[in-house]
């Protein structure tokens, strides 16, 4: 019942993380109230459902790593990161998709996204996120020869969330992400997180992350 329309995610919205309800299916998408309940049954049984895989055909879920060029602090500003929520914003009010977990930092992007039934195609809505960002972005070096379409490393690194024991491990990867590059010494200290609002609604102890958590090794993240 979750997985079909409705269902509901992160979004981004002025300051800080949003969770908002919404609805995202192949009829016309319908943008519902808040729904913060459901956002938490949604995670409850992505986290704990006996066999994942059965709701799979109903969208799939992805962990994302997507890069700047040369790995340069693009996104180290409040600005920049304004930026890109609003193309972010903008390209999910064509091609909706949940935005289950993310998190922004410097010089790379984590993000955990599930997709409308029968809808794989997040290689465009990166494209156009990406495209979107450099268009808007006022960084000075835009203006330099060859560096329009040079602000991101080209592609991104994929992995499709196989059961709910992986997706609860990149969740935590994600969320732990800041520390472990060393940005922060406590998780609730980065402010461009989902996990805020995690909080908020009771997944993670504010405490969360005291240590990292077993998640494999780098390699399996891309980043
Ligand atoms: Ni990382």
């Amino acid at each position: 019942m979750v997985f079909g329309p409705p269902s509901t995610g992160v979004v981004l919205a002025g300051r800080g993380w949003c969770l908002q309800g919404e609805i995202v299916g192949v009829n016309p998408p319908v943008r519902a109230a808040c729904t913060d309940m459901a956002w938490v049954v949604r995670f409850a049984i992505l986290t704990l459902m006996p066999n994942y895989r059965r709701v799979r055909h109903a969208g799939a879920t992805f962990f994302f790593t997507v890069v700047t060029a040369r790995r340069r602090p693009l996104l180290a500003t409040a600005e920049a990161v304004a930026t890109l929520r609003a193309c972010v914003a903008e390209v999910r009010a064509h091609m909706p998709f949940v935005i289950e977990g993310w998190v922004v930092l410097p010089g790379h992007i984590h993000a955990i996204w599930t997709l409308p039934f029968d809808d794989d195609n997040y290689a465009t809505r990166w494209g156009r996120i990406k495209a979107q960002f450099t268009r808007r972005c006022s960084l000075p070096h835009r203006s330099a020869p060859g560096c329009h379409a040079g602000l991101w490393q080209p592609r991104f690194w994929e992995h499709l969330i196989r059961d709910r024991g992986d997706f609860a491990t990149r969740m935590a990867y994600l969320h732990y992400n800041p520390v472990r590059h060393a940005h922060v010494a406590r998780v609730i200290d980065w402010p461009y997180s989902s996990f805020h609002r995690c909080v908020q609604r009771g997944i993670y102890p504010a405490d969360w992350g005291a240590s990292e958590p077993r998640a494999g090794t780098v390699a399996a993240f891309g980043e």
